[in-house]
């Protein structure tokens, strides 16, 4: 997308963005008077708010859930070939930096040969974007990932498509539905043309050699989604087991079948990045009382913080999502933070926000089932927390950690309002079963709370 147009999308959303917590103002009212329950998912960019908000929709919406179903395989495609293209990317830097680098299209050149064989493929990226109406979000750092419109999924149903007045569907959306379905089986069939070669791509054995020797890491949210390279500092250590994950990558067979509709984890894995605050509502029954519950999912880059503030005032509970597995990585838009040091002091300045002081908090230690990978695959938390040692680098003891640690840090900024409540969980959200349970739990629980305390008010 030309770079002109996608500022001008960054625009419109962010008045949108800016209009939606207008509109939230308004709404105070109702949660005061307590006929509302207004939830905050907050936490780092990556940390599963949105997966939080999916796993919302499944349990509580599922009919809407089914629905939008077709319109996630525009996306899942666009995680693909963006997945394909970091892979080149990273094989292209290091033919560069090789004694033998003879040029960039040299016919007898396999990465030559590869980006032409995959070419018409990773061509299909700009029209699903255009498809989805979808845009770049791009950080100060200049990284770069799709986001979409709220309620993309509402303008991409399968059935039934949106009517004019008259009953006639109009010239224009009969067009824009006919190109759509144009380019996702074309973007199936190419998948199935081009399956062989991206697998041949992804095990490279520069790509298994890297990996091996840790010069290159697959970002871990996207481990099981789409695996995206980055060269990352020489001190890690992960190798292709990751690699080998159910990604998108791996499950290509399916994926390229032409009647392919994606599973409910498909959905869960797939990633957009969040730009503004997207509002959701639930229509919820605890005990048999039912109540309207409005779910607010915020971007979490550090350039997007600053839209929560608004959002603060008057809700219910916050959640806040902390990926326990991130310990040994760094900030895509700020390279020299690690990722654990920002979520530990993002942590702090919610807890201890004046705005917050009546609001209970959930916190989230998400992302325990890559946790767990990482540490049977050897890597050690006291190489990037020294006050971890001298403890046993194992899954139970590493979450009890971090429980503490986030829990000290809640108690140290609790002074304000001791009546104040931090409830804490271990997640896997992209479990079904288990989030299913643990959800309805925590709903219940922030329901309870909510009326307890809306007489302390
Ligand atoms: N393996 C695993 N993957 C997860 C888990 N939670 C989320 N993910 C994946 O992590 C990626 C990022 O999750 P999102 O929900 O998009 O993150 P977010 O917090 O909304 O990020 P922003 O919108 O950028 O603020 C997605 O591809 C998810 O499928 C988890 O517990 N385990
Ligand atoms: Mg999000």
């Amino acid at each position: 997308m030309p770079r002109k147009e996608s500022r001008h999308r960054r625009c419109s959303f962010e008045e949108r963005a800016h209009r939606s917590s207008a509109s939230h103002r308004g709404c105070r009212t109702r949660e005061r008077t307590g006929t509302e329950v207004s939830l905050l998912l907050l936490g780092q960019s990556e940390s599963g708010k949105s997966t939080l908000q999916k796993q919302f929709q499944l349990l509580y919406a599922p009919s809407t859930f089914n629905e939008e179903r077709p319109a996630w395989r525009a996306i899942i495609f666009i995680n693909i070939i963006s997945a394909v293209r970091d892979i080149l990317r990273v094989l292209e830097d290091v033919a560069k930096k090789s004694p033998h680098f003879a040029g960039p299209s040299q016919r007898s050149d396999p990465l030559h040969l590869a980006r032409l064989r995959l070419g018409p493929l990773l061509s299909m990226e700009s029209k699903l974007v255009q498809a989805v109406d979808a845009g770049y979000h791009t950080d100060n750092d200049g990284s770069r990932e799709i986001f979409v419109h709220q309620g993309w999924q509402r303008k991409h149903l399968a059935t039934p498509r949106t009517e004019t007045p008259g009953g006639a569907r109009s010239l224009d959306e009969t067009h824009r539905e006919s190109l759509e379905d144009e380019t996702l089986s074309e973007t199936s069939h190419l998948l199935d043309v081009c399956k062989d070669y991206i697998r041949e791509l992804s095990g490279h054995p520069d790509v298994i050699r890297l990996t091996e020797s840790g010069k290159i890491m697959l970002k871990e949210s996207s481990s099981l989604s789409v695996c995206m390279f980055f060269i990352c500092l020489p001190c890690l250590e992960l190798n292709n087991f990751l690699m080998a994950r159910s990604s998108f990558l791996s499950d290509l067979d399916r994926l390229a079948l032409p009647q392919w509709v994606p599973t409910d984890s498909d959905i869960l894995y797939a990633r957009v990045r969040t730009v503004g605050v997207a509002t959701h509502h639930y229509s919820i029954s605890v005990r048999n009382k039912t109540r309207s519950w409005r779910l607010f999912d915020v971007g979490g880059t550090r350039g997007q913080r600053k839209a929560w503030l608004p959002f603060f005032e008057g809700t219910t509970a916050v959640i806040f999502l902390a990926p326990v597995s991130v310990f040994d990585e760094f900030l895509d838009e700020a390279p020299e933070t690690n990722r654990m040091d920002d979520c530990m002091q993002l942590f702090s300045d919610i807890s201890s926000s004046p705005l917050l002081k009546k609001t209970h908090i959930v916190l989230f230690l998400n992302k325990s089932d890559i946790l767990r990978r990482k540490l049977l695959h050897g890597i050690r938390i006291t190489d990037f927390i020294n006050t971890f040692a001298p403890r046993e680098n194992e899954i139970s003891v590493a979450l009890q950690f971090f429980r503490d640690h986030f829990s000290e840090i809640f108690f140290r900024t609790n002074k304000v309002n001791d009546r104040r409540q931090l409830f804490v969980h271990a997640t896997t959200i992209v479990d079904i079963p288990l989030m299913r349970k643990l959800i309805d739990r925590v709903v219940t629980a922030i329901f309870f709370e909510h009326f307890r305390s809306a007489t302390l008010i």
